[in-house]
């Protein structure tokens, strides 16, 4: 039976519902004047004190300098690491989490802390890398982007912040070995679980000393949020273009989650056109002393850390506030459709109605199709005016099972009442399965 949810009318019941609480003064997080209304109390993101994450660099630098000089994985400089941050953040309330796992023969963790509250099927993630290469400190890779992270947590908690979507973060061990630890997480939360996550944003590398201001151009809505972020200071961005799979954000990317992250440059030389918008020394590295045992606290820009960790504050705050997904904008089909085997493309078809206008940048296409070998398929989101959007294409060496993910398709330019198809075709011989469900979210 083909199943197609029909819009239920949950805007109108969540207005009421938000209208409800401002007048009980439940949304407002002080008594509002004339200059600040509940929404810009809500919305309004707190300057981050570049003290306080010099200060998390200084504990970082102390934890190396007390454990053989580095904070690597596998050594004892990690783990201490990972029990300074646990017990800040536990101190200020988050639920937090450290899960282990092995890698090249030694243990190694990962921290995740939760902020109480907030819509637990729309989850926002902030994360840096903790661990350092074994040659030094990691100060600027990654202690920066850990320390940045840290305080704009702690300052969710200083704010009681009650944001619309679940917050959470995490630090990442052994980054420095392959994105171990992101891809074991990720790799680990059930497929249920990972379609939840709304969006993660990565900070690795956010004090380079030669700073450049890189924005990874991955999800085109957090992208944004940092440009808009950045134009405001007057400051111009460049598109982070070494950054596909140099860092944790890829491992999410790769289940199909929504990423976008800050950079300040490594081991690359800052060409003169980048010198003259952004200050520092032409023909000279972004970080001179990238993995080397130079990367202690002398060698962070001050200037770019309290940008990148203002605009960390600024992107929390923005990306997890204004609505959630009411259950009115998912539409979904359960019907289980035969895929022959290499043989025509089959359809899944939802009918989208009561929308108006186009469909999002961010339309999401969430898929679960039970296929042996799934490196046969190529599966594709047929737009109502039959426009196609490429979602996976075929490997013939892909041999796992399964395609359950969640693909981010920018359908901008397409109308989104209709009917929505999901195209999938077998491309090679034996190995058969079927759509089980796929659905997509607005
Ligand atoms: N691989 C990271 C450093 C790094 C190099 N290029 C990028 C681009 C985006 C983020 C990080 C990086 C490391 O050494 O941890
Ligand atoms: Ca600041
Ligand atoms: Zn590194
Ligand atoms: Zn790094």
């Amino acid at each position: 039976m083909l199943h197609s949810a029909t819009r239920t009318s949950a805007i109108r019941r969540r207005t009421a519902a938000v209208t409800a609480l401002i007048c009980a003064g439940l949304l407002a997080t002080a008594a509002p004047s004339a200059a600040t209304s509940p929404a810009a109390l809500a919305a309004a993101p707190p300057d981050i004190p570049l003290a306080n994450v010099k200060a998390h660099l200084a504990d970082l630098q102390s934890i190396a300098t007390a454990n053989g000089g580095n904070r690597a994985h596998g050594r004892a400089g990690y783990k201490a690491s990972i029990d300074h941050v646990k017990a800040k953040l536990d101190a200020a309330g988050f639920t937090t989490t450290v899960q282990q796992f092995t890698s090249a023969g030694a243990t190694g963790y990962n921290l995740i802390a939760d902020w109480p509250g907030g819509d637990a099927n729309q989850v926002l993630m902030a994360g840096a890398h903790l661990d350092s290469v074994s040659s030094g400190p990691g100060i600027n890779d990654n202690g920066s982007g850990s320390a940045a992270v840290l305080e704009a947590a702690l300052a969710v908690s200083r704010a009681q912040l009650k944001p619309d979507k679940h917050l959470r973060f995490g630090w990442w061990g052994a980054e420095e070995l392959g994105l171990v630890g992101s891809k074991y997480y990720v790799n680990n939360l059930p497929a249920a679980d990972r379609s939840k996550i709304s969006g993660y944003l990565n900070f690795d590398m956010i004090g380079s000393p030669n700073p450049g201001y890189f924005v990874y151009d991955d999800d085109p809505a957090i992208e944004q949020t940092f440009k808009n972020y950045f134009a405001g200071l007057g400051v111009q961005t460049e598109i982070e273009t070494e950054g596909d799979g140099r860092s944790d954000h890829a491992s999410f990317k790769n289940v199909g989650i929504p990423v976008g992250g800050l950079f300040t440059g490594a081991s690359r030389t800052k060409s003169s056109a980048q010198a003259q918008k952004w200050g520092g020394t032409a023909g000279q590295a972004f970080d001179r002393c990238y993995h080397s045992s130079c990367d202690t606290t002398s060698n962070i820009n001050d200037t770019a850390l309290d940008r990148n960790s203002d605009a960390i504050a600024h992107a929390i705050w923005t990306l997890s506030t204004g609505t959630t997904v009411p259950p009115g904008d998912v539409y979904e089909s359960t019907a289980d459709v035969a895929i022959p085997d290499n043989g025509a493309a089959v359809t899944s078809t939802v009918t989208v109605s009561g929308r108006t206008g186009n469909a999002p940048a961010t339309l999401k296409a969430g898929v679960d199709i039970k296929h042996t070998w799934r490196g046969d398929l190529v599966v594709d989101l047929v737009a109502p005016d039959g426009t196609a959007y490429r979602l996976k294409n075929s490997s013939g060496s892909d041999s796992a099972d399964n395609v359950i993910a969640t693909y981010t398709v920018n359908a901008s330019a397409e109308a989104a009442n209709g009917d929505w198809k999901l195209r999938v075709q077998d491309v090679a011989a034996q190995d058969t399965g079927y759509i089980d469900s796929w659905k997509l979210t607005f």
